[in-house]
């Protein structure tokens, strides 16, 4: 049987055992009174059949026993659905939007991901709803199984007892790709919950004006704007400056991600005109993990990152209907459709268009209106994203290149 980690889990199995045991054993109780039946009663044995009006006792016997084992396997059952269904108070909530063919998991600060990380020995409550069909949200391990239902909210709640990772499998038949609509519950321990759910994404400044500030940078560098020992972070990603090189001769530069490197790791390659060249060299100083994220803090230039493209595209699930290599999934391919030529009905209209970036946002806001040729209108609106996001997004189809101009 497969491993359990969860206690509501365990009254789930007991009932499950507890009703196999009764059924088995009914099954080998009737078989076996036929058998004798027919052995004893043959007719060559009994030629004369005999009437029986009635036997209280037998009667009693058996609508007694019968009642007592449906009450038992209902009680069993009872209280193991009871478990299932009352979340602790205290629960996690985790949202849970299921589209065809993803996952998604949303986290109280707002964080997605298409992975359900939780911490070990916690309770979890996922509030789960669908954006498209009816799917169900199924974990094998923790005996959950819940269908997830467009405009209607559902839930279930677990708590696991071991750090694994589990299968998340989607339990309703929902169109092509259903089979592949898997996902990976981890069960982690809490100080790597915390560190994960500190990690990327919608977290990344917070992360960077952390690493910023414990390895000191923010002691000479300001965040917001005031001048100190040295030039403050804010605006720094992109500024054009006049650096003084060791040999005391000037140039123009631009804070690029290069420039921004060779500052931190090696600042007596050219300083800032105007400062000393207080700075210490951080070469070896910082693992590259550190540094790509305070980079990329510094680079995003205020204290809302922009979202990464793939990484959106991923956790909204476009990448199970668009693939990124020129294969057509359900939708068309990423690759090539920023600029090509489209053919799309609008309506009863038939017309070309360029795919340029008003379309494509078009189509991923408002999807119904422009159907593409030769494909199914099955894609989802995707009207809440954010302006940024859309950007992201966006970018990212350019970035798999241009079509046919
Ligand atoms: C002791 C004070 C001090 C500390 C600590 C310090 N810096 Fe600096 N930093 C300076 C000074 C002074 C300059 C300007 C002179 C120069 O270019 O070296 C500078 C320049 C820079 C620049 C180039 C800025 C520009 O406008 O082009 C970057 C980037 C930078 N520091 C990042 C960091 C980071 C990241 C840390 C922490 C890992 C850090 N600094 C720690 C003093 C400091
Ligand atoms: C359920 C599958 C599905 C998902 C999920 C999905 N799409 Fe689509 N998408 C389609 C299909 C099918 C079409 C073609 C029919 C149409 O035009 O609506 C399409 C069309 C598009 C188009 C227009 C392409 C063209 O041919 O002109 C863009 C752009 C697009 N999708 C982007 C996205 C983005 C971005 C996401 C995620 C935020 C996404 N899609 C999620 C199925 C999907
Ligand atoms: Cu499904």
């Amino acid at each position: 049987m497969i491993p359990q980690v969860f206690d509501a889990a365990r009254q789930v199995d007991q009932a499950f055992l507890i009703i196999l045991g009764i059924s088995v054993g009914l099954l080998i109780l009737v078989t076996a009174l036929m058998a004798v039946f027919v052995v004893r009663y043959h007719h060559t044995r009994h030629p004369v059949a005999v009437e029986i009006p009635g036997n209280v006792w037998l009667e009693l016997i058996w609508t007694i026993i019968p009642a007592i084992l449906v009450t038992g396997m209902f009680w069993f059952g009872w209280s193991s659905y009871k478990a299932m269904r009352a979340a602790p108070e205290n629960a996690l909530a985790i949202g849970v939007e299921s589209r065809m063919w993803s996952w998604s998991f949303i986290y109280p600060d707002g964080k997605r991901s298409t992975r359900l990380v939780v911490p070990v020995d916690t309770p979890v409550k996922l509030n789960m709803t669908s954006l498209d069909v009816i799917h169900s949200f199924y974990v094998p391990a923790m005996r959950i199984k819940m269908d997830t239902i467009p405009g209607m909210k559902t839930y279930v709640w677990f708590k696991s007892d071991t750090q694994a990772d589990f299968d998340i499998l989607c339990a309703e038949y929902c169109g092509l790709k259903h089979a592949n609509m898997l996902a990976t519950l981890s069960v982690v321990g809490a100080d790597e919950y915390q560190a994960w759910l500190a990690g990327d994404a919608g977290q990344g400044a917070a992360k960077g004006v952390a690493l910023l500030e414990s390895y000191g940078c923010t002691g000479c560098h300001s965040l917001d704007g005031a001048d100190g020992v040295g030039p403050s972070f804010k605006g720094l990603s992109g500024r054009r400056f006049t650096a003084e090189l060791p040999d005391g001769s000037e140039t123009q530069m631009v804070a690029d991600e290069q420039y921004l490197k060779r500052a931190i790791l090696n600042p007596d390659a050219e300083y800032v005109k105007g400062y000393s060249p207080a700075m210490p060299a951080y070469e070896g100083a910082i693992p590259e993990e550190d540094l790509t994220a305070m980079i990329n803090f510094l680079l995003a230039g205020d204290a809302t990152p922009k979202p990464a493209g793939r990484e959106l595209a991923e956790n909204e699930g476009c990448l199970s209907c668009h693939s990124t290599d020129g294969s057509v999934i359900a939708g068309p391919s990423f690759k090539g459709l920023a600029g090509s030529l489209r053919r799309v009905s609008e309506g009863d209209a038939v017309r070309s268009l360029k795919a340029d970036r008003e379309y494509l946002q078009e189509s991923i806001v408002a999807p119904e209106k422009m159907i593409s040729e030769g494909f199914e209108p099955m894609m989802p609106a995707y009207d809440s994203l954010e302006p940024a996001q859309l950007d992201a997004l966006i970018d990212f189809i350019e970035d798999l290149g241009q079509g046919d101009q």
